[in-house]
Parts: structure tokens; C-alpha cells; sequence
């Protein structure tokens, strides 16, 4: 039996059909669809859309990239089982695509994109936004997709659509391929009409597999470790993508192997449990990196160790092992590993089993994460409750409203170094720092994704002005969706961050600052008289403005339980080195220009060339 529809009603069919299962938990993989019509998807995936509006939910999204960025917060916060799909149009419509596909695919978050594409049969080249290039007639701009794409395929004719679906389904299912997957749909073929087998249509189950360790790597990992003196475990994403958080707590536990946690790993056991040593690498803990700098045994579980984790080769000894226990081939061998590859959780519990009550006595870190704590404290103490509030206490006053049903969510500036520091983390999936590829403007359109699959939660979008700036439109959304989510804008003139960077590398904050031009051409003028709050404000949201950390504890508290989206914008004050968060507890390669005339990058260059010296190949 067939069924004659329209390839862009049959997709919809398919995708409403498809279902993931772990651990026996049966989920519809494709849960809603993102769009914004343009003629290259109105009357194809449009239409279909609106043949059978309860096959697919639907939200109406401002900017295709943040549409990206949304299906990527519902995807992590769904732990890779569900997933959202993105439909947009042809030419510019798809190419705002490009940098949310990139940090789907760094991240290994499943998202379906569905970009329009120029006519398959070509009558009228060039069709409204269609790039010619002269010496290949089958380009289209869909093509930049391509490399941030785990699978990428064009429907050329309706038939197509059939593999091309299934392989789609595949790789976002796959726990090692996942990421962004791109069906590009010319706009012709959208809706043309095909007769399709029925078997295609049916429930299908992907199951999410969990791959067991081999033997024979299990053997190698356990006598590493068993020979090891002052192992440290470095978890990662993976772990939590895995669900192998009491597995690890169980391991940690048995064997006392302290803790340390990546950014996409913080969480995974709560701050307090005493295994836990914080943070690692560039934005580490004190504690976590004394530990990795006197170890003699890594082991890594679901971690791809970014230059910000080895702090760029420089964190961990001459000497030291490597296990790697990791999903993925290619993350098992980094470092010159043993490679264990299989699921964390499995892998975990296997390794648990395998020592048999094998117990490292370790040095005692408990005094150094006290210390820690402390300073973490200091960042947050407030000597008067009447001044404006620096962004570390602003983490402190949200550090005694929340419980482990909040969920924070952030990825670039100085807000991830501050929370990976100093962040009191209570649940595992309350941490939500996309630092993969740390896009600025993810933050308040993930919000939303968030919101989506954990409904009833408190979600915190903290962001700075600049992050602001670079895409706040979907808080329409939120507002016509009607999703609490909270906004936090952290008023600081620029970018603190880069700034800071800036200065260390010896560019001396250039273009850092949002200052009006002075005499010189330079940017060093007043403050600029922008009203982000009123900006929210104008998009629909209510806003509230705190001015004093006295303010703040009351405006956080509202934004708590408020239940309409609220934005709290605060002014901060600028942290002096007392007053702020403990510094870099590790370097961080940045280059530095190795001729210049002048002074400050001359000295950041000697700075440099001191600090390259300690990077080391692990072989
Ligand atoms: C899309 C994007 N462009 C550029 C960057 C580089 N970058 C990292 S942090 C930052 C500044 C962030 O400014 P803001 O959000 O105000 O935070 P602050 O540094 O003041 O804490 C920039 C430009 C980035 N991460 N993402």
C-alpha cells in the first residue's frame, strides 16, 4: 500500500513517527519543528506544516541561527533522546544556519535542519537569492552546511527523500555521530507529489545504543589504574549525555579517585560531595589543578580535553597516563591514551566490577577545597548591601535563591570562567554552559529550548551586554510561547572579557569597550547611553531594575517565581583583584606578537615565551 503526498507532507509524516529507546524508555525523537517561511519552505514544508497542524508542533522563531540555538538547549536538556527540527528558507534563511549547525556539531547535540533550497529542475536560474557560480551549476548556498553537518544530503528528487530520511535519523540518534543534520529540500521538489510505501510512514525506534567496553581495553584500563599512585578522574559531557552520574559517584566512591569536572562535565556530582575537587584547567579550581599537576593517571571519561581543560598542554606532568574512556574512537585516543571506548555509564560499571575493591589511598584534598571555598565565599561577600553589585556577587545572591530544579544556562565572556570557578552546583543538569564553541547569543534562544523540556523549572539565561546585543529577539518568542524564562543582562560597557584578554596580550583592550569615539579615533569617550532594559522591555518582557545588591536579592527573587519572562538588568560594578573571583588558575595559549614597537606587547610577549615552555606533547 502506498499513500500520494506532497515530499514535504510525507517528511512531516516521517518525522512524527520516529522514536528513540534507552534503558527501555520509549520518546518521540522529533518533538517540534522551528521555522520562519520564506518562499523557499512556505509552500512546501509550510504547507504541510498546516495539512495536519497535530502531527508537529510548532514555533514561530525571529532569527534562523537562534532557532538553532533553541533546538540545541531542548536536545542537551533531553540528554540527546529528543530533538527539535528547523525549517527555513532558501538563501540567506539557510545561511543563518551555518553557525548554529557548528556548535550542534562541536557539542554533539542533535538537531534536523531543513533549509529551502533553489529549484531541482532549474526552469528559471536564478531563482529570488539564488548564488550563481559559474564553474558549478550544482552549488547552491546550501553547501556551506557541509562541514558543520554530520550528515548532509539534498532531496534532488522526491524519492530520495526515503534514504536520505532514514540516514538523518541514524546520525542524530548516534551517540558518537550526533550533531547537526542537514536535509536540504529544493523548493520544487517540497511539493512535488510521490506515491510512498506506508512502510516508510510507520513507527519507527531508533534505539540509543550503549556500547561495552572490549575486554581486553577493560584489562589494560584497570591495570593502569591499579598500578597508579595519584590518579584523577577528569569527567566531561559525556557523562552527562550518558547518564552515568551515579556510575561515576559509585566508581569514585569504591576506588577514591578524586573528581575533577570540564565545563560540559561540572555537575556530575554535586559540589559538596567530598570526591568532588571543582573545576579544571584554565578555569579551574585551585584544588582540581594541584591534583592534575602532580598526577600520574588521567582517566577521562567523556571528555574531548580543549586547550581550556589541558590548560593548552601545560596542566598535567611529563609522565603521566592517559585512559580514555570515551564513546568515541576519536576522543579514546587523545593523548596518547589506552583507549577504553564504550558508553561512560557501561564503561564505568565495568571498570567498578574490574578492580574489585581495589583502593587508592590518596593525599587528602580536603583542605585545599575548603581553601577554595572560601575564596569562593570571599567573591561572593557582600560588604555593603547598598552599592552596586559586582557580577561575582551577583552569582551569589542567585547562589542563595536557588535550588536543584534551577538551571543556569551561558556560554561566552567572563560569566564562564566565574561560574566554572565558583558555581555551587546542585543537581547535573543544572549547569548548562555551552563552552564547546561558546557563542555568544545562545544563551536566551537555548532558554527557551530548555523551557521547552523542562517545563515548570526556573531557567536562567545570564548574559552580558555584548551577548545581548548579538541576538535577544527570541525573547519575543519566549514572551508569545509564554515561557518564564529569566534574563539576566549584566550591564558592564563591553566585553570585560576580551578586554581583560586583551590586555594581557598586549592589544591593550582595543575595541573592547562600548564607548563613544573621542578626539583620537580611539573608544575611550563615555559609556554609551544604551538601555538594555528597555530594550527587553520593548520586546515584551518585564523588566526589573535592581541598582543596589539590596534591589538584586529582591529583583532575582521575583524573577524566581515570576510566571511571565522576566528580565533583571543590572549595572555592575567592576571587581577589583580582592573583590573578584580567584584568577586563572592555569594558562591559556593566546599568541602573542612576537615583533611590535610597543611596550605592552613586547612585556606580554615575554610573558608568553616564559609560559610556552611548559607545553608538553603527550605521547
Ligand atoms: C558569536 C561570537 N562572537 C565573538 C566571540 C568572541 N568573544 C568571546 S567573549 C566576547 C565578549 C562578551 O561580552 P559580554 O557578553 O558583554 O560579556 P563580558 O565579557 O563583559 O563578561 C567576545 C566578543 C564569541 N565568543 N562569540
Amino acid at each position: 500500500m502506498s499513500v500520494r503526498l506532497t515530499v514535504a507532507q510525507a517528511l512531516v509524516r516521517f518525522l512524527a513517527a520516529q522514536h528513540t529507546e534507552r534503558d527501555g524508555v520509549r520518546q518521540r525523537l522529533i518533538t517540534a519543528t522551528w521555522g520562519i517561511f520564506g518562499h523557499g519552505n512556505v509552500a512546501g514544508i509550510g504547507q504541510a506544516l498546516v495539512e495536519d497542524p497535530a502531527l508537529m508542533p510548532f514555533h514561530q522563531g525571529r532569527n534562523e541561527q537562534a532557532m538553532v540555538h533553541a533546538a540545541v538547549g531542548y536536545a542537551r536538556q533531553s540528554n540527546r533522546l529528543r530533538a527539535h527540527a528547523v525549517t527555513t528558507s532558501i538563501g540567506p534563511g539557510a545561511t543563518n544556519l551555518v553557525t548554529g549547525a557548528a556548535l550542534a556539531t562541536v557539542n554533539h547535540l542533535p538537531v534536523l535542519l531543513l533549509p529551502g533550497d533553489t529549484f531541482a529542475g532549474r526552469p528559471a536560474d536564478p531563482v529570488l537569492q539564488q548564488l550563481e557560480v559559474p564553474y558549478a551549476g550544482d552549488v547552491s548556498v546550501n553547501d556551506c552546511l557541509r562541514p558543520v553537518s554530520k550528515y548532509f544530503d539534498r532531496v534532488g528528487r522526491p524519492e530520495a527523500l526515503i534514504p536520505a530520511a532514514l540516514a538523518a535519523m541514524r546520525v542524530l540518534t548516534d551517540p558518537v555521530e550526533t550533531g547537526a543534520v542537514t536535509l536540504a529540500l529544493p523548493q520544487d521538489v517540497q511539493a512535488e507529489a510521490y506515491d510512498w510505501p506506508e512502510e516508510f510512514l510507520a513507527d519507527r525506534i531508533w534505539r540509543v545504543r550503549r556500547p561495552r567496553p572490549d575486554t581486553a581495553e577493560l584489562d589494560d584500563a584497570v591495570r593502569a589504574i591499579r598500578a597508579a599512585k595519584r590518579p584523577l578522574i577528569v569527567a566531561g559531557g559525556g557523562v552527562r549525555h550518558s547518564r552515568a552520574e551515579d556510575a561515576l559517584r559509585t566508581f569514585a566512591e569504591r576506588t577514591g579517585i578524586p573528581v575533577a569536572t570540564t565545563q560540559a562535565g561540572k555537575g556530575v556530582l554535586p559540589y559538596d560531595h567530598p570526591g568532588e575537587t571543582g573545576g579544571i584547567g584554565h578555569t579551574g579550581s585551585a584544588t582540581a589543578n594541584a591534583l592534575a599537576g602532580t598526577s600520574d593517571l588521567i582517566l577521562g571519561v567523556g571528555t574531548r580535553y580543549t586547550d581550556f581543560t589541558t590548560a593548552s598542554g601545560t596542566l598535567f606532568p611529563r609522565g603521566v597516563r592517559f585512559v580514555n574512556l570515551n564513546i568515541a574512537g576519536f576522543d579514546a585516543h587523545k593523548l596518547g591514551a589506552l583507549p577504553l571506548v564504550a558508553d561512560a555509564r557501561e564503561g564505568l560499571t565495568a571498570l567498578t566490577e574490574a578492580l574489585g575493591g581495589h583502593r587508592q589511598e590518596m593525599v587528602q584534598w580536603i583542605f585545599s577545597k575548603r581553601d577554595w571555598q572560601e575564596q569562593v565565599d570571599a567573591a561572593y561577600a557582600v560588604a555593603d548591601e547598598d552599592a552596586r553589585p559586582t557580577q561575582a556577587q551577583v552569582l551569589g545572591v542567585l547562589d542563595t535563591l536557588v535550588d536543584g530544579s534551577d538551571i543556569l544556562i551561558n556560554a561566552a565572556g567572563s560569566l564562564p570562567g566565574d561560574l566554572h570557578k565558583l558555581w555551587r552546583t546542585r543537581s547535573p543538569d543544572q549547569y548548562h554552559v555551552e563552552y564547546g564553541y561558546s557563542c555568544m547569543g545562545y544563551e536566551i534562544p537555548a532558554a527557551l529550548g530548555v523551557a521547552l523540556a523542562a517545563p515548570g523549572r526556573p531557567v536562567w539565561a545570564l548574559v552580558g551586554d555584548g551577548t545581548y546585543l548579538m541576538n535577544p529577539t527570541e525573547i519575543v518568542t519566549a514572551v508569545q510561547e509564554r515561557l518564564p524564562i529569566k534574563v539576566v543582562i549584566l550591564q558592564n560597557h563591553g566585553y570585560a572579557s576580551i578586554g581583560g584578554l586583551s590586555e594581557a596580550v598586549g592589544a591593550e583592550r582595543f575595541g573592547t569597550d562600548y564607548r563613544h569615539r573621542d578626539a583620537f579615533g580611539g573608544f575611550t569617550g563615555p559609556p554609551l547611553p544604551v538601555d538594555l532594559g528597555a530594550n527587553a522591555a520593548s520586546l515584551g518582557m518585564r523588566v526589573l531594575r535592581p541598582r543596589t545588591v539590596r534591589d538584586l536579592r529582591e529583583a532575582l527573587a521575583d524573577a524566581r517565581t515570576a510566571t511571565v519572562p522576566t528580565c533583571v538588568y543590572v549595572e555592575t560594578e567592576t571587581a577589583d583583584t580582592v573583590s573578584g573571583p580567584p584568577p586563572a588558575q592555569a594558562w591559556w595559549d593566546v599568541p602573542v606578537a612576537e615583533t611590535s614597537t610597543r611596550p605592552s606587547a613586547v612585556k606580554a610577549r615575554e610573558e608568553y615565551d616564559r609560559h610556552v615552555t611548559a607545553r608538553r606533547r603527550h605521547l
